[in-house]
């Protein structure tokens, strides 16, 4: 806690064009935490180079992304929208977090085995500690509540074993956060392989529908989409496709899956998935609006990251003092 409200933090990295699943999972459910928390919402860049990315494009993917929380709806004068890589507490602490963390537990991490199959020739020791740096991003606020996608559940275990072990040793330093996974749009499925979850940096470009594709893209990819034989549009095992296409359709009308089964039953696949696919479209037409203006507006986005930077700057150094302190650095003074 800093001040009188608790805190929410959250980071999305500037990997690649956001997808309905970050936006379903992740930023869509963010604004609801403003009036009751403090909530940080971060464009975690020091993670996205685990990744090789190219330096011109991680720079303007950064200020997309931050475009994008605005235009989802996050106010800035109501959010922290920062950038990680700003506030250089996240390395310090995420340096020393590496030293409570165990290298058994970082080598069972699921997103560090796929991204290793994924990236086999660059193997590197970011990639491995990826979850000790999440960790500080999370502990240097004090976090109670970290929304996420059911994907980063395991990350989140993580940053609680490691700010308790801490805790053990040094006495009461961080809050034990806890996760916040939303129900619906938890994870949404890639739309070619409906068994793996839609991943903004996968390379085919018809499995990921992406916030900002238009509308004739995203009608064309729902209609490419993978799925099965039967022709029944209810939600079952070994019908991954449609009970996928089913779960966007129901986050985006908010309609319940059984409302919607009745409504498409007896309907063709292929118009149920052009339904899906008008539907998605029409759901982010304003935030494609949106982000279009705010792209058109460098100076602001800029002052946005200013203002973010500074607030996180002042509550990360006290949560840094104290943890320089505990943990036996010497004080320099001037
Ligand atoms: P990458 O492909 O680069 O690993 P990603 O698409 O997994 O990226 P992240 O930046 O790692 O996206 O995730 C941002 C947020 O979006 C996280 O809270 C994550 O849980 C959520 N998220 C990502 N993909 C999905 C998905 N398919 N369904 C639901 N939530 C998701
Ligand atoms: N690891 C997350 C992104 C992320 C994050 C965080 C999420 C980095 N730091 C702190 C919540 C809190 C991901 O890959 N989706």
């Amino acid at each position: 806690m800093f001040g009188d409200k608790k805190v929410v933090f959250s980071g999305v990295q500037p990997s690649g064009n956001l997808t309905i699943g970050n936006y379903l999972g992740a930023i869509r459910n963010f604004g609801a935490f403003s009036e009751q928390y403090h909530c940080y919402y971060c464009v975690v860049d020091m993670h996205a180079i685990t990744v090789r990315q190219n330096p011109a494009e991680l720079r303007r993917r950064t200020y997309e992304t931050l475009a994008l929380y605005i235009a989802c709806g996050l106010d800035p004068q109501k959010n922290t929208l920062f950038v990680q890589s700003h506030v250089p507490q996240h390395a310090e602490l995420g340096w020393i977090l590496d030293c409570y963390t165990m290298f058994g537990e970082l080598s069972r991490m699921t997103q560090f085995k796929d991204k290793s199959a994924k990236n086999a020739d660059n193997i590197n020791a970011g990639l491995f500690t990826y979850p000790s740096l999440m960790a500080a991003d999370i502990l240097l606020y004090q976090t109670e509540l970290v929304p996420v996608g059911v994907d980063q559940k395991q990350h989140l275990e993580l940053a609680r074993d490691i700010a308790n072990r801490f805790n053990q040793i040094y006495g009461e330093t961080f809050v034990v956060p806890d996760g916040y996974i939303s129900k619906d749009g938890a994870k949404i499925m890639s739309l070619q392989d409906p068994i793996k979850k839609m991943s903004k940096s996968d390379p085919n470009e018809n499995a990921v529908v992406r916030i900002l594709d238009s509308k004739d893209d995203i009608i064309r990819k729902f209609k490419r989409a993978v799925t099965d034989s039967d022709n029944k549009i209810v939600r079952a095992e070994g019908k991954e496709g449609i009970t996928n296409l089913l779960n966007i359709y129901t986050c985006f009308t908010n309609k319940t899956p059984e409302e919607a089964e009745r409504e498409f039953a007896g309907m063709g696949y292929g118009d149920f998935k052009l339904a899906v696919g008008e539907t998605c479209a029409d759901a982010l037409a304003s935030v494609r609006e949106e982000f279009a203006k705010l792209m058109a507006d460098k100076a602001y986005l800029e002052s946005v990251m200013a203002q973010g930077a500074q607030d996180a700057y002042k509550n990360a150094r006290r949560t840094m003092s104290k943890v320089r302190r505990k943990v036996g650095f010497t004080e320099l003074k001037f």
